[in-house]
């Protein structure tokens, strides 16, 4: 389930930073613009992709069309305090950049920065960055019992020839189905530069920048970002979707991926859902609230004399059939040490894996 990591080349900071810094002070004050602040990229909005692109300040940023826009914080100078500013405003509830933001206008402030070519036409809107559907956000959905609290996996798929520097998402749910109760940061996040995941009222986001200075980014791979756990509200046959956002947080964390060095673009998305089954106990045949002896004699029975209302519980080895094989793996777990049944066994639950057979009604769980 894990992804690359991918090395790129060495820049050379030093090399640029002086060049960087001759222009800065050589750059008299020519023919302005008007411009949104903050808008680093000249695409029109102000997002993730423009935070990357402004950490490259002292590697190699490429042509910069307009110095005021990537003065985030409005000081007159364009520096490593600029993104960190807009990094703040975006995911930290800093405050938003000084004008002119969120539209576009001219500078108000005198300073020896530059506007020359910015690149958003500003009579027209803000427009929402390409989709581009090599990069796949999808959330592993599953069953779970009322009352009962589950895991649900959030993953980023990147398709082969494409990298990542950074990424944000929102995830919404109904709230009166289910509640929120703990967000896990995924195992592929363990080693990246920052990451912050935020719960608000009827979702959650989440916002993770691989490397700032894009020392290793990830390329095609498969990347667990999140496991967010609720507790199900809904009543049995309820089908309780989770979906990906751009509305959740102020501001509003957007559903984004920044390829390299930006701009961000719109990824993919698969939406997710809990469904609300019955719970049981595996392998709890004869619903006595014991696993014992008397569960495979049961079960050895039942196999030619009863129809079970709860086939998922004969399904002791969790593969998708009630057959013999379950008895004999129940007798192996009880006596000879072998293998637990698969969860829910230590608990009531509903069965965490998908397959043909159902839970009508289960006597044995409250
Ligand atoms: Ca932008
Ligand atoms: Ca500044
Ligand atoms: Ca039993
Ligand atoms: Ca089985």
């Amino acid at each position: 389930m894990c992804g690359n990591h991918q090395t790129l080349p060495p820049r050379s900071p030093f090399l640029v930073a002086p060049v960087l810094a001759l222009i800065l002070l050589a750059t008299p004050a020519m023919a302005q613009n008007d411009f949104v602040r903050g808008d680093c990229l000249g695409d029109g909005n102000v997002e993730l992709g423009d935070l990357i692109y402004m950490m490259c300040i002292f590697c190699d940023p490429g042509p910069l069309f307009c110095y005021d826009a990537c003065d985030a914080d409005d000081n007159g100078i364009y520096d490593i305090p600029d993104p960190i500013y807009l990094l703040n405003y975006l995911f930290g509830a800093g405050v938003p950049p000084p004008a002119p933001f969120p539209n576009c206008g001219p500078d108000p402030s005198a300073d020896s920065l530059s506007c020359t070519n910015y690149q958003h036409d500003c009579q027209t809107p803000t427009p929402t960055p390409p989709l581009d559907t090599d990069y796949i956000f999808s959330i592993t959905g599953r069953e779970g019992a009322p009352g009962e609290t589950i895991p649900v996996d959030i993953q980023l798929e990147i398709l082969e020839g494409e990298m990542l520097a950074a990424c944000s998402f929102g995830v919404a749910h109904d709230p009166t189905a289910l509640a929120l109760t703990e967000l896990i940061p995924g195992t592929s996040t363990a080693d990246i530069d920052w990451a912050i995941i935020d719960a608000h009222d009827g979702g959650w986001t989440g916002a993770f920048i691989v490397s700032f200075l894009q020392l290793h980014i990830w390329d095609a791979g498969t990347f667990q970002l999140v496991t967010a756990r609720y507790q199900v509200l809904g009543e049995v046959g309820d089908v309780i979707s989770l979906d990906f956002v751009d509305t959740l947080g102020e501001p509003p964390v957007h559903t984004r991926v920044v390829p390299t060095w930006g701009p961000e673009v719109t990824p993919s998305t698969i939406s997710g859902s809990v469904t609300v089954g019955t719970a049981f106990r595996r392998s709890d045949v004869n619903q006595d609230g014991t696993i014992d002896l008397g569960d495979p004699i049961w079960d050895l029975t039942c196999l030619f004399l009863c129809f079970p209302g709860c086939l998922d519980a004969h399904d002791s080895n969790d593969d998708g059939q009630w057959n013999i094989a379950d008895a004999i793996y129940l007798l192996g777990y009880l006596f000879t040490g072998t293998a637990a049944p698969p969860e829910p066994i230590n608990m009531c639950g509903a069965d965490p894996t998908e397959d043909s057979l159902g839970c009508d009604a289960y006597a044995g769980c409250p």
